[in-house]
Order: C-alpha cells, then structure tokens, then sequence
C-alpha cells in the first residue's frame, strides 16, 4: 500500500501542529486524498500488523444498526469502541444507528373519531430509514445514479452521540461495470483508525459489489483534517522503514450484507510485518 505511506509522508511533511480536545497534539494536514483500486487485493496494509478480525467484527457491528457495543464487547469480545461506551455498552445514535435507522419525519394522515364523528389530521410521524438498504436497491435499479449516498451526518443528534462521526458520508458510483466507494471523512487519526477505516470501507464495497452483480472497482478518501498524534510518529516513522508487500485477497461468502457472519469474510496471503503499538486518544 505506497498510498497510506504517501499519506503519512504528506502529513508529516505538510502538517502543522494543533492542540485539541484529547489533549495529546496533532500535526495535521488539511484535505488528503488518496484511492486504491481494488481489483489489486485486499488493502490491508502489510507494513503492520493489522487486526483483520477487527476491522470486519467493526463493519458487521455498523450493519446491525443498535445504539450500543454489547455484540462487539460482550459477545465477540473486540475491543476498540470500549472507550466510548458506557457500562451498558451505550454509544448513542453514532454509524450503526444512521446507516440503518437514520431518524427523520415524514406526514401522515391520521383520523381522530369521537362523538360520531370523524377528523382527519395531517400529523408528523417519526420513521427510521435504513440507508444501507436503499444504497444496494438503487445499485441494482439505477446504477447510474450520483445520488446513492450514505450520511451519518445528523445535527439535530449530535448531542445523543458517543463521539460525532468521522467518516461523516459514502458515495457509490458505478463506472464501467464496477463499483466505486468515495468516503469523505471530517477527521482522520492516520495511525489507528486510517487503516482501519479503508479496509472497513473496502470490505463493505466489494460485499455490496458482489450482492448487486458488479466488479469492485475503486475506494477513495478524502481526509478532511488528517492527523498524527504525537505520540504516533515514533511508530510511523519505523513503519515508513518498511517495505510494502503484496496485498492479501477477501473472499466474501456470496449472500446478501445482511446475512455475512464473521466466518464468511476469508482472508488469504497475508504475510504482515509486526504489529506497532499506538494508543488510542479519547
Ligand atoms: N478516535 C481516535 N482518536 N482514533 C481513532 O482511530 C478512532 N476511530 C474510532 C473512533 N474514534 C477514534 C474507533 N476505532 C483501534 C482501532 C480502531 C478504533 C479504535 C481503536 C485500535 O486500538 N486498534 C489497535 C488494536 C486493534 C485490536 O486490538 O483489535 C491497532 O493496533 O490497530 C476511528 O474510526
């Protein structure tokens, strides 16, 4: 993967030094951009270990569409949302709940009887939209179409939410017979959660390409705020040492998203360097 060692370059080279909410400071670089394509592999970064069983327990867990982390802590024992739950495992309305349950209203007529009589009221009903759902029904009805976004960008909820979204839209497009991801994300944290986010992403288009009969094309990032913590740039310098390897292949059980278990993700080839320890900042 040169891209994510270009963007952690970039960064490095580019970045200016902020303070911020964490209290750890950042350098950070505005609006980096990089894409892979995904007909050359699976883009798990092979200069890291990187937590495969992770990235798809997280993107299993976005699909289910509750507001808490029980499936993830409790029941597959994975640990990297620990830090922004509650003891009930309580994020808030974040990514599983506006991917498949995104709030909004919408009018409905509703009729009020009393005293024989009848009153027929338009009313504000409160609905959840599964956008996940919709995004494979338009790639199957209308792959054409510049509309087939996923936003977990929602103001009026932000002060329900664990943390606001970083990875705040997905568009999917398809060219040529396959399917694009474009990703925009707000803020990027490149050593932890960069590498997890592109194979997450990358994952979750090529089980969506497969569901809607299309060859994975391209994922594309666009990082808004992209930042190294500076406790981060130790380990990413000893990373930048290493030399990137051949990328390892997913297979995905052909069934529809909703169906995937863990078991149907099947990763081969992959020969990483050693893991490089980053804390998380909270
Ligand atoms: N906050 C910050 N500061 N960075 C992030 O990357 C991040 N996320 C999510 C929400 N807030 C964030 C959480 N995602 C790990 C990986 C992804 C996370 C959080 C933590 C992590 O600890 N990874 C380790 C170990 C993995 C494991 O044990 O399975 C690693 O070495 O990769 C970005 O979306």
């Amino acid at each position: 993967m040169k891209q994510y060692h270009q963007l952690v370059k970039n960064v490095l080279e580019n970045g200016v030094r902020k303070e911020n909410r964490t209290g750890t400071d950042t350098i950070s670089s505005f609006s980096e951009f990089y894409k892979v394509d995904l007909s050359e592999g699976f883009p798990l970064l092979t200069t890291k270990k990187v937590y495969f069983r992770s990235v798809i327990l997280e993107l299993l867990w976005y699909l289910r569409g509750e507001d808490h982390i029980r499936w993830l802590r409790d029941e597959n024992d994975c640990h990297i949302w620990d830090a922004w739950a509650d003891e009930d495992g309580h994020v808030g309305p974040i990514y599983p709940v506006l991917w498949r349950r995104f709030p909004y209203f919408e009018k409905e007529s509703v009729r009020f009887e009393g005293n024989g009589s009848a009153l027929d009221k338009e009313v504000w009903m409160q609905k959840e939209f599964d956008q996940v759902q919709r995004a494979i029904t338009m790639l199957k009805e209308n792959p054409n179409s510049r509309r087939i976004v996923v936003s977990a960008w929602h103001p009026g909820l932000l002060e329900e939410m664990a943390l606001p979204p970083c990875h705040i839209m997905y568009v999917f497009n398809v060219s040529d017979g396959k399917l694009n991801c474009h990703l925009t994300q707000r803020s990027g944290d490149i050593a932890l959660g960069i590498p997890f986010n592109l194979a997450c992403y990358s994952a979750l288009t090529m089980a969506i390409a497969q569901e809607v009969g299309l060859k994975p094309g391209t994922f594309a990032h666009t990082i808004v705020d992209a930042h190294i913590y500076e406790n981060h740039v130790e380990g990413l310098k000893e990373q930048l040492k290493r030399e990137p390897k051949e990328l390892p292949t997913l297979k995905i059980a052909n069934k529809p998203v909703d169906e995937l278990t863990f078991d149907d993700f099947t990763l081969e080839n992959y020969n990483p360097d050693p893991a490089i320890k980053f804390e998380v900042a909270v």
